[in-house]
């Protein structure tokens, strides 16, 4: 605040400036948030664990190995409430780094099934920092799941 005003060089200008300020903070008051954000969708920060989708599906998530600098395959697995694996949805993954939003982000990829009913994503991770793939599961071309999971590489 006090840089600010050293920094305007004439008095009409600070007298606008507070003019402005005033405006500006009321205005704040009422943005709503940006979408898009992180906090739009559950943070997932612990691989292994199970994960509720909705009262009959659960999931968890795992990478093959510690997520470097290169490909990370991500294998999610679902369950129904009896534990069996369940392999009739649809999943999508976009991943890249929400402190560079935009720079490296892959849009939606398609998971592909393996035999045993494990959906895999390859992440490519292109440099060091914070990363997160968005998840989205659908059952019958319905949406039924989003879930951010984030790690640091
Ligand atoms: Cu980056």
């Amino acid at each position: 605040m006090i840089r600010k005003i050293l920094l305007i060089p004439i008095i009409a200008s600070i007298v606008f400036i507070f003019g402005c300020k005033g405006s500006s903070d009321s205005c704040c008051t009422i943005t709503p948030p940006a979408t898009g954000t992180v906090s739009d969708a559950p943070i997932l920060t612990s691989p292994g664990s199970r994960i509720a989708i909705n009262n009959d599906l659960s999931f968890t998530y795992a990478f093959d190995k510690k997520p470097a600098l290169g490909t990370a395959i991500l294998k999610i697995q679902v369950f129904d409430k009896s534990g069996k694996q369940v392999s009739d949805l649809a999943i999508t993954g976009d991943s890249g780094m929400p402190s560079m939003k935009g720079h490296h982000d892959s849009g939606d990829v398609a998971f592909q099934k393996n035999r045993k009913g494990d959906y895999l994503m390859p992440v490519q991770i292109v440099m060091p920092g914070d990363w997160a793939v968005r998840v989205k599961i659908a059952k019958d071309g319905a949406h039924i799941y989003t879930g951010l999971i984030r790690f640091d590489v």
